[in-house]
């Protein structure tokens, strides 16, 4: 078992690959949500009212709910007439495949392109200015930051901090914003908004699904927006070759009842071997997580900088939110992550030895 005091020997970064939120979180502080939103709201909309240059930032290698929420909050911002442009930090500067048919992508810029001191930053999804990548020193040269997140681990990094550690997504929270701005909520809208819906609650599955993410739901559909075809790209396409790998991740998959812990590992060259990205590889925690003999499941992804990032669930017994944040990580209660540039065995007896110490929860 590894001692806790060997913690402070690893390395890593703060730089989480945080998973989404698989169950409802507690609030990470007394802050009260209601007048947060309200001082985000005023903050917006008089950047709007203003003319000023407004830079809206997903997280670095965006997911459907960062990317649909800074997409659907520009949307809504543009037919208000607002100058405003969405980045994020990605190498290269590409939408990830299974997020290509999100509207509003002609506001994309890439990190080099955005101004360099915009009026207004928002910050959409990302627990901490290091998640902005290279866009952080952006952020923190803006005349005023919002940052609007859902991450119980947020470190609360702007001028304003929206943080609803209990919305569902960060999609949930920008459609609150949105309705106050009073924004009609059109098909384009409900396209983005949908998809950080059904990413973060993993299609309606997650403890976070409570019945009014059920019923703006109802009201998305509503618009007539094609929800299978939104579910189908972004959950349940892969390209051939993914199989294949999914196969050998699965096949050396270790299982440590011990432990009460299931992992497996992608190294970089199994990635480029299959000539997938990571991105394409979000999907195998899923998979993993499905073993009934382990609580606790991980899947440690190698990128191209021989950094570990490591995706974190579990079922509702270990908070691998606050395992992951110690460990300099970061994420929501059930479903966390953390990078390493330590080794796959180094940064896995951590890992084994900082969830053996967390308390066990009443399920
Ligand atoms: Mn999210």
């Amino acid at each position: 078992m590894t001692d806790v005091t060997s913690l402070a020997d690893l390395s890593l970064l703060p730089v989480p690959d945080a998973g989404e939120g698989t169950g409802r979180v507690a609030p990470a502080s007394g802050v009260a949500v209601g007048p947060q939103r309200d001082r985000a709201v005023e903050a917006i909309r008089s950047a709007v009212q203003g003319g000023e240059s407004i830079l809206l930032v997903a997280h670095v290698d965006p997911d459907g709910d960062s990317l649909g929420s800074a997409l659907a909050l520009g949307l809504a911002l543009r037919t208000l007439g607002a100058h405003v442009s969405v980045s994020f930090d990605s190498d290269p500067f590409v939408v990830p495949r299974s997020l290509t048919f999100l509207p509003g992508q002609d506001m994309l810029v890439p990190p080099s392109l955005v101004p360099a001191t915009p009026d207004l930053v928002v910050t959409l999804d990302a627990g901490s200015l290091p998640r902005l990548g290279a866009l952080g020193r952006v952020a923190t040269r803006a005349r005023r930051m919002v940052v609007i997140d859902h991450h119980a681990s947020n470190t609360r990094f702007g001028d304003v901090n929206l943080i609803d550690p209990d919305a569902a997504s960060t999609s949930v929270m920008v459609t609150e914003v949105i309705d106050a701005l009073e924004v009609e909520l059109d098909h384009d809208l409900a396209v983005a908004i949908y998809t950080g819906l059904v990413t973060d609650t993993g299609s309606f599955r997650y403890g976070a699904t409570t019945p009014d993410v059920h019923r703006l739901a109802a009201r998305l559909l509503a618009t007539g927006i094609r929800h299978d075809v939104i579910t189908r790209t972004v959950w349940d396409t892969h390209r051939f070759s993914y199989l294949r790998l999914l196969g050998d991740l699965l096949g050396r998959a270790r299982l440590e009842p011990e432990n009460d812990l299931v992992w497996t590992w992608c190294a970089f060259s199994d990635l480029t071997g299959a000539g997938l990205t990571l991105d394409e590889i979000e999907g195998v925690i899923d998979i993993v997580r499905t073993t009934a003999e382990a609580e606790v499941a991980v899947v440690c992804k190698q990128d191209a900088d021989d950094v570990w990032r490591v995706s974190v669930r579990s079922k509702g017994s270990v908070d691998v939110g606050a395992v992951c944040t110690a460990l300099g990580g970061g994420g929501h209660r059930f479903a966390a992550g953390l990078s390493s540039s330590e080794s796959l065995e180094r940064t896995v007896e951590v890992l084994r030895g900082a969830l053996l110490q967390a308390p066990r929860l009443p399920v």
